[in-house]
């Protein structure tokens, strides 16, 4: 049987790696593409060594999108890559509206030019709902983006769903609410408070400084979250859907869980703020309705977030173990 050929953009980031281990299971031919680094971190892609193929290219760059797409011949794109941390979008807003918004489209148009059948998968975000403009916020709902990464990313969508119309190319956004893992980077609220909770529990660590601990966020698993991404592809017409958990839970409640884990009920003193942590303008809620991608692909979230703080916490102490 002939295996179909996924690219994935973004390999070593959370999302990446976790949607190769799925393609991987359902027998996909996989290639990762990857950027130059000074110092290259392959933590999340250890495992992923061997099994894949990795590919060089950068989504600021646009003749290294068309080599990649003529090297690997994909059947399915799922452009993964971004500069995603918001609070960086506020320092190097330039960059981050070059890859997030201009990669988007040098990626479309690396597609138009190769000129063979592609489907392609953009990964749109919650944050395009920034001021939300209703509760909870579904696929029609207005954007009204808060941030630098936010606007590049509704450019993303925009120009995704535009090249849809105008060429009729198979092309989907997912519009995915926050969700996290044992693979999510350590600068995000989720992380740095589980990698806390786990240097505390094991009398590495006093405090956990943040920002905002009043900002609401619908936290899900991103193993579940991939999984949605796949779904969307194997449609027969491109559509663009929400994909959330409809639960929201602020960051003293994140904290809260957090510490029940390790057995503290009044982790106050354990967590301290700072200005340095807020941003210049903040999403202070967000909850998504993913009723669409239940009725259209069958997808509903798995995990809870207790367990999703459960499995974070455990790997983070484990790990922090063994060093
Ligand atoms: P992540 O862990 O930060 O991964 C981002 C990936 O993009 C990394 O592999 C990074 O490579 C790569 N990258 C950055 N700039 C690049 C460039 N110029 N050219 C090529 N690659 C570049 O992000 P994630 O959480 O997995 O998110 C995956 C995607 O979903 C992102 O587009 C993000 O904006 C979007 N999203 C995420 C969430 C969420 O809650 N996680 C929700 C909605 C949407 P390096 O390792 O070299 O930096
Ligand atoms: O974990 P965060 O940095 O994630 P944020 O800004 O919601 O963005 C993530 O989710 C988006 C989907 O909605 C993705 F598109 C994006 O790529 C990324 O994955 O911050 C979450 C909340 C914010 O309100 C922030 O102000 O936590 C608050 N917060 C409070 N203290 C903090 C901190 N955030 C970080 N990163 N660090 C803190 O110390």
């Amino acid at each position: 049987m002939i295996k179909k050929r996924a690219l994935i953009t973004g390999i070593t980031g959370m999302d990446g790696s976790h949607l190769a281990d799925l393609l991987l299971e359902k027998g996909y031919e996989v290639f990762g593409m990857e950027r130059r680094t000074s110092t290259p971190n392959r933590t999340n892609i250890e495992h992923l060594e061997g099994k894949i193929t990795f590919v060089n290219g950068d989504l600021s760059d646009q003749m290294s999108l068309l080599r990649c797409l003529k090297k690997t011949k994909p059947d399915e794109v799922y452009n993964l890559a971004a500069q995603s941390f918001v609070y960086a979008s506020f320092i190097t807003p330039e960059q981050s509206s070059d890859v997030d918004g201009l990669g988007v489209l040098r990626m479309l148009e690396a597609i138009r030019e190769y000129g063979k059948p592609v489907k392609f998968y953009q990964a749109s975000t919650s944050e395009m709902f920034g001021k939300v403009q209703e509760t909870p916020q579904k696929e029609t709902t207005t954007f009204y983006p808060r941030s630098p990464y936010g606007v590049a990313k509704l450019y993303g969508h925009w120009i995704t769903k535009n090249y849809r119309e105008s060429y009729g190319m198979f092309n989907c956004c997912g519009i995915l609410f926050n969700h996290e893992s044992e693979r999510r980077g350590v600068e995000f609220v989720t992380r740095k408070i589980t990698d806390g909770v786990a240097r505390i529990h094991l009398g590495l660590q006093d405090k956990i400084v943040l920002g905002n601990l009043d900002a609401k966020r619908d936290w899900g698993y991103a193993p579940d979250y991939v999984e949605a991404m796949w779904l969307m592809v194997q449609q027969d017409e491109p559509d663009d859907y929400v994909i959330s958990t409809g639960k929201t839970y602020s960051i003293r409640e994140f904290l809260d869980y957090s510490f029940k884990h390790i057995g503290i009920t009044d982790w106050s003193k354990y967590v301290g703020q700072d200005e340095r942590y807020m941003r210049p303008s903040e999403v202070d809620l967000l909850r998504g309705d993913s009723s669409k991608a239940l009725k259209n692909l069958g997808w509903k979230p798995k995990t809870s977030l207790e367990e999703m703080v459960g499995k974070m916490i455990d790997n983070d102490i484990k790990q922090l173990g063994e060093k």
